[in-house]
């Protein structure tokens, strides 16, 4: 090619005819770095981006219903990819692009790669104000896109076609790097995204990423082989980390070999199989007892792949040894070094390469194994014990969950993100593969659900994928039906109603609030009624099924538990998106297991339950640790 030659087109065909040849590489595996894109088209984009689209058919285009929505099921897309590939979202401008910045922080959070193209004001102002631009008086260089800058690991705004030349690559380096990942924004000015430039030709040659696995410092494995040989009782917590480097068979090997037991994250479930002897399973303030009491007494901590959210630490309860200390194996040094741990900087995969091989003839003692195997069976019969109850006239969640994780093929993916849901499948979901359970909470943003059941589907066609729903979150988003029955995307649908947040209802309750504001009740004398009202209310005429049934999904109405194993039987079959939908009781709850989750309550109150909530929160306030090394 000669480097010297150049093409004529607008800043918007230079930048989809870069996407499009751009790929990645691990191990040997070559991918496009990008499926597509989502959009909503507006004046903000329809003439620029919308235009590269439409002349370059092979560069997807998929119509989404809300901003917000493709983002999440663009961050879904790469999670179930394991941020090997992703999709860009282009939005107009005003409220088409702030309606991403949610979408942006859930994928910056997460960690988990998108690039979002939202349309900008004219650069040459002088038809300001446009439709939909926020005024400045101070300064002409703002725009409602600035909101992007703390939700995004880059930002930029292209003012000049050229610009892209040197933005493009950055916004490459950036979502292809496992350590600083996330939401990239390129701003781009409607008018911009039109003009035309002279762009060299080898701009657009096929560009391949290779994704690396870094490997720790070598003094650093042996100190952290010579910690994990001088423990008592070493327990390794298991983060998303593990599941996105693909080292989950490396996990096993390593765990195999040396006995210690793992506890999971919400993003690192599934890292080793549930039934695994030495899987303890959820870690922190959504845990098992197994893991909980592991992690009591642990005195060695080995953190592979997590950044110690409070739900995994249980707000820097759950580890009480007087000594305990930490090795965190990261491929981003700030997290390796969180609890002034002993940082192993480096690929999950690489890293426990490196460190099985220290650790040659190394087990952790017999008696500590044991004890370990008693808790996981013991774990497991607490499971059984919660899918086998039949409570009436309406369902529990465990048993709902349990007949999901049971009634569905084992190769399925289950998405969920917000509610009372995540807590009680986190401990109860059985996971049989990394990509089983796939639970957005970095972010836990109602309305993630269904749109990334979609992404999810994208990603993995060839899978069943369930979406497990509250009532609440559905409400606020369930606009990606439509674009799974556009798309011929078939996502089972779980809408589990229970008239309200049974999440922070029971949050309320525990911080003697009595769930106000919470239920999805007509206000009395024009105040909300709280948990003490009982049955005592005036319910909504809300009708999710007929509302999902509008969307054009295929609805199962179910009162009981029969009818509910009866309809997932039946959706495995039906052509098009599914959504079964049943009442579950808001009060029959799986129970926490000897965690905690810090949530401050009101020092001084008028109402005594909510003095008694103090008191009792200053107990457990004072169980926080500092870990010191
Ligand atoms: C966008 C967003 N707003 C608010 C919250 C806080 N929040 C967490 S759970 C929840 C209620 C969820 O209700 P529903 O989906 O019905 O689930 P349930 O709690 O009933 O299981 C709320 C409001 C959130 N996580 N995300
Ligand atoms: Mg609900």
């Amino acid at each position: 090619m000669d480097k010297q030659a150049t093409k004529r087109m607008t800043m918007a065909q230079a930048v989809i005819t870069f996407l499009k040849n751009q790929y990645v590489e691990r191990d040997g595996v070559e991918l496009p770095f990008f499926a597509g894109c989502f959009g909503i088209f507006g004046h903000g984009n329809v003439a620029g981006i919308g235009q590269a689209l439409q002349q370059m058919p092979e560069f997807r285009y998929y119509q989404a219903r809300n901003e917000q929505a493709m983002v999440h099921a663009a961050v879904a897309y790469a999670k179930t990819r394991n941020r090997m590939q992703t999709l860009a979202c282009t939005s107009s401008i005003g409220p088409g692009a702030t309606n991403m910045v949610t979408g942006a922080a859930t994928a910056t959070i997460n960690r988990l790669p998108v690039l979002l193209l939202p349309g900008d004001i004219f650069a040459r102002r002088n038809v300001a104000p446009v439709l939909q631009q926020l005024e400045s008086e101070h300064t002409q260089d703002i725009s409602v896109n600035d909101c992007f800058k703390p939700v995004s690991r880059y930002w930029d705004r292209i003012t000049r076609p050229e610009q892209v030349l040197t933005t493009l690559p950055e916004a490459m380096r950036v979502l292809t790097s496992q350590v600083e990942t996330g939401a990239v924004t390129l701003a781009l000015p409607q008018d911009v995204q039109a003009e035309a430039y002279a762009y060299p030709e080898a701009f657009f040659q096929k560009r391949v990423w290779h994704i690396a696995r870094n490997r720790p410092d070598r003094y650093a494995v042996e100190q952290a082989a010579a910690w994990i040989r001088a423990s008592q009782r070493p327990l390794i917590i298991a983060g998303g980390g593990v599941i996105y480097s693909e080292a989950t068979g490396d996990l096993q090997r390593f765990v195999d070999q040396t006995g210690i037991p793992v506890g999971e994250t919400m993003a690192g479930k599934g890292s080793l199989r549930f039934d695994h002897p030495l899987s303890l399973g959820a870690m922190g303030a959504t845990g098992t007892f197994a893991a909980n009491r592991v992690a009591k007494d642990a005195d060695l901590i080995i953190g592979i792949g997590t950044r110690y959210s409070d739900f995994t630490t249980a707000s820097k309860t759950a580890f009480q040894h007087p000594e305990v200390r930490f090795i965190n194996i990261n491929v981003a040094e700030f997290d390796a070094f969180k609890h002034l741990a002993m940082p192993l900087v480096g690929d999950a995969k690489a890293t426990l390469e490196e460190l099985l091989t220290l650790l040659d003839g190394y087990r952790v003692d017999a008696g500590y194994r044991s004890q370990v195997e008693q808790l996981h069976a013991a774990w497991d019969a607490e499971v059984e014990r919660i899918y086998a109850i039949r409570n009436a006239p309406l369902p529990s969640q465990g048993e709902l969950i349990g007949a999901v994780n049971e009634l569905s093929d084992p190769d399925a993916i289950m998405v969920c993100a917000a509610g009372s849901l995540p807590g009680d499948l986190h401990k109860l979901w059985r996971a049989r593969h990394p990509k089983n359970y796939h639970m957005e909470y970095g972010y836990s943003c109602m309305g993630y659900e269904i749109a990334g059941g979609l992404g999810a589907k994208m990603a993995a066609p060839d899978r069943d994928v369930y979406v497990m729903v509250g009532d609440g979150s559905y409400l606020m988003m369930n606009s990606e039906i439509v674009t799974s029955i556009q798309e011929n995307y078939k996502l089972m649908i779980v809408l589990l109603d229970n008239h309200g947040f049974k999440s922070i209802g029971a949050l309320s309750r525990s911080l003697g609030q009595d769930g106000f504001g919470t239920r999805y009740v007509y206000a009395r004398d024009g105040i909300l009624p709280g948990d003490t009202a009982g049955a005592d209310v005036q319910v909504l005429p809300i009708d999710l099924a007929a509302n999902a049934r509008s969307l054009g999904a295929y609805v199962i109405e179910c009162e009981t538990y029969t009818d509910f194993v009866a309809a997932l039987e039946a959706v495995r079959t039906t052509e098009r998106t599914s959504v079964i939908y049943i009442q579950n009781d808001r009060y029959q709850s799986v129970p926490g297991y000897e965690s905690w989750w810090d949530v401050q309550v009101a020092e001084v109150s008028t109402i005594p339950q909510v003095q008694t909530a103090r008191t009792e929160w200053e107990a457990m306030r004072a169980q926080e640790r500092y870990f010191l090394g």
